[in-house]
């Protein structure tokens, strides 16, 4: 028997229905369509301030088919703590606990309760949509900003120090699953967060999501803007299973090929690195060059 297109493999019941406050070309719906699918209808999400607060709307007329709790910013993971030793106690161990987070809520604002729940193995998974600013109140800079890119922070000179390595701080914690994903590759997503449904423990997701009113670029752009950063390893598809590091999808096949793209067709696409000097774009280069050969001899090339 033929087998059948991936796209048919996905379950057909939908979690995001139609009429989100998100903007036209938002990233983030995209991959979380499929996360939700692959967690299933037992899975409960903690959601701190950010823009998939806005995602999820305000009740009567939410578009989510999801049972969620709105929490504080910094409290993403600690609310997640308290739901799944709740679940816990009354015997529902059945059910996923989900923290969906964004990069400020995440690589700023609430790395202290995202770091005790980890170091306590609180069975949850957490996802850190990256965004790469605070985007909910207007296009704020945090530690996930790439150097060089404007910011309503750092709107005369961009900003310039480089983005924060959460996934390094993030290994450190011993936890028995990390990984990376992106919102332009759907399928790498379902994989992943079907994997992660049935290991316990601490599981975390850097999921890149492109934001076409925070990085200036067109709306239709979004899926092309997401696979150029895989495409040129700015952002490298992998994940890391007790221990054992695993380029996946894209990645594993640019590994493969050789076939890596410079990332100035990606720079020069967005608004947001219009004033970046030569000398920047030339260091941010260096910069992807010097990490991928290191995920690269990480993963056996
Ligand atoms: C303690 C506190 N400070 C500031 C805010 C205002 N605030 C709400 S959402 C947000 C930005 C969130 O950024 P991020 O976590 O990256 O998510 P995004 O908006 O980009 O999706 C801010 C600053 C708040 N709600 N609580
Ligand atoms: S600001 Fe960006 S991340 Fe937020 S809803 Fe709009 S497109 Fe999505
Ligand atoms: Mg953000």
């Amino acid at each position: 028997m033929e087998a059948q297109p991936a796209i048919l493999q996905y379950p057909e019941t939908e979690y995001i229905l139609p009429g989100t406050r998100t903007c036209a070309g938002c990233g983030v719906p995209i991959a979380y369509r499929f996360i939700l699918k692959a967690l299933g209808p037992k899975t409960i999400i903690s959601v701190p301030a950010c823009c998939v607060t806005i995602l999820h709307g305000i009740y009567p007329k939410s578009p989510m088919a999801a049972t969620t709790v709105n929490t504080t910013f910094a409290s993403a993971a600690s609310t997640a703590t308290g739901l799944a030793a709740g679940l816990k106690a009354t015997g529902r161990d059945d059910w996923t606990v989900m923290a969906m987070a964004g990069d400020g809520g995440t690589f700023d604002m609430g790395i202290q309760s995202l770091s005790g729940a980890a170091e306590r193995g609180t069975d949850f998974i957490y996802v850190c949509y990256d965004n790469e600013a605070y985007m909910n109140t207007g296009v704020q800079r945090s530690s996930a900003t790439p150097e060089g890119a404007i910011t309503t922070t750092t709107p005369v000179i961009p900003k310039e120090q480089p983005k924060k390595d959460f996934m390094q701080i993030m290994e450190a914690h011993g936890i028995p699953y990390l990984a990376t994903a992106s919102s332009s590759y759907p399928g790498d997503v379902y994989e992943k967060f079907l994997k992660a449904k049935n290991i316990h423990g601490t599981r975390f997701f850097h999921l890149s999501a492109p934001c076409p009113t925070g990085w200036y670029y067109p709306t239709k752009d979004t899926v092309k803007i997401g696979r150029m950063m895989v495409e040129s390893c700015l952002f490298v598809l992998y994940e890391i299973e007790d221990g054992q590091f695993r380029l996946t999808g894209k990645s594993l096949s640019i590994a493969k090929s050789g076939r890596k793209k410079p990332v100035d067709d990606y720079i020069r696409m967005q608004g947001r690195f219009k004033k970046m000097p030569p000398e920047v774009l030339a260091r941010f280069q260096n910069a992807v060059d010097e990490k991928w050969e290191a995920l690269l001899k990480r993963a056996g090339f």
